[in-house]
């Protein structure tokens, strides 16, 4: 076997990041116990979310976000137990523990007290971002839990090759969204897209080729890309087998909102 002689697919430029699972660093982060992070954007790169993948083993715990976080989490495998404690009325405070298994996911608003553990090793895709309010009236959205399988899917742009599901509830009450999108082999994206939303995206099943700006990249299951707003985009399907991928995008919100 040849040594490693530095290479890889990872690519990072201006306007996007490709980082490919040879070039993975795990981390702990401060306040949780037994699951290491691969952090694949945040500030620090420019974006305004962070998106990760927590490995927890069994019994490792995510607790709470400070302030106006809201959390996104889908599990790729294994199981995971969520506490949410709810105050809808004042005096009332109830806890409410679910289960969240391969393909399950679960939100959390800013401000919810909540505990996430996992009952095996499990993998999960944990997305955070600070909430912007759409007006004064809507000034707490609701938890929710969801299964991926139940979800009903849609063609985009009437292309039945290729299939979205959307996770998060459509209306202005959520600030960002999550899908996932499946191509049938040789399916593509009918359009090189240029948008003001930015993308982090977790290949989940099969490959293709990935445009970002000026070049094209092979992609594979396990890759991660991080878009910055107006980064040209396409992807198309290569191989014999399916390719999905899980995608964030900020949304309905005015380009001015802070
Ligand atoms: O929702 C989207 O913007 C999606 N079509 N983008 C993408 O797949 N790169
Ligand atoms: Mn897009």
């Amino acid at each position: 076997m040849l040594p490693n002689l530095g290479e890889t697919r990872s690519s990072l430029k201006s306007d996007h990041l490709l980082q490919t699972p040879d070039t993975f660093i795990r981390t702990p982060l401060p306040g949780t116990a037994g699951v290491e992070f691969i952090v694949h954007c945040g500030p620090r790169i420019g974006a305004g979310f962070t998106m990760m993948t927590a490995e927890f083993s069994a019994g490792g715990l995510l607790p709470d976000l400070p302030g106006d976080i809201q959390r996104f989490v889908y599990l790729v495998s294994g199981e995971l137990e969520v506490c949410l404690q709810t105050t809808e009325q004042a005096v009332h405070s109830v806890q409410a523990t679910h289960r969240v298994v391969r393909g399950g996911f679960v939100f959390v608003p800013a401000g919810s007290p909540h505990r996430i553990q996992a009952k095996t090793a499990a993998t999960a895709v944990v997305i955070e971002k600070s909430f912007i309010a759409v007006d004064e009236k809507i000034t707490k959205v609701c938890a929710f839990f969801g299964q991926e399988d139940d979800l009903p899917s849609e063609p985009l742009g009437g292309d039945p090759a290729l299939q979205v599901k959307r996770m998060m509830p459509d209306g202005t009450a959520y600030d960002f969204a999550v899908n996932t999108m499946t191509y049938d082999p040789g399916a593509s994206l009918a359009m090189v897209e240029v948008h003001i939303m930015e993308h982090g995206l977790l290949m989940l099943e099969g490959g293709g080729i990935y445009r970002l700006g000026d070049n094209w990249y092979p992609v594979t299951a396990g890759d991660f890309i991080w878009m910055a707003p107006y980064c040209p985009q396409w992807f198309g399907a290569i191989g014999k087998v399916p390719a999905k991928y899980l995608i964030y995008k900020d949304w309905y919100r005015h380009p001015l909102a802070k």
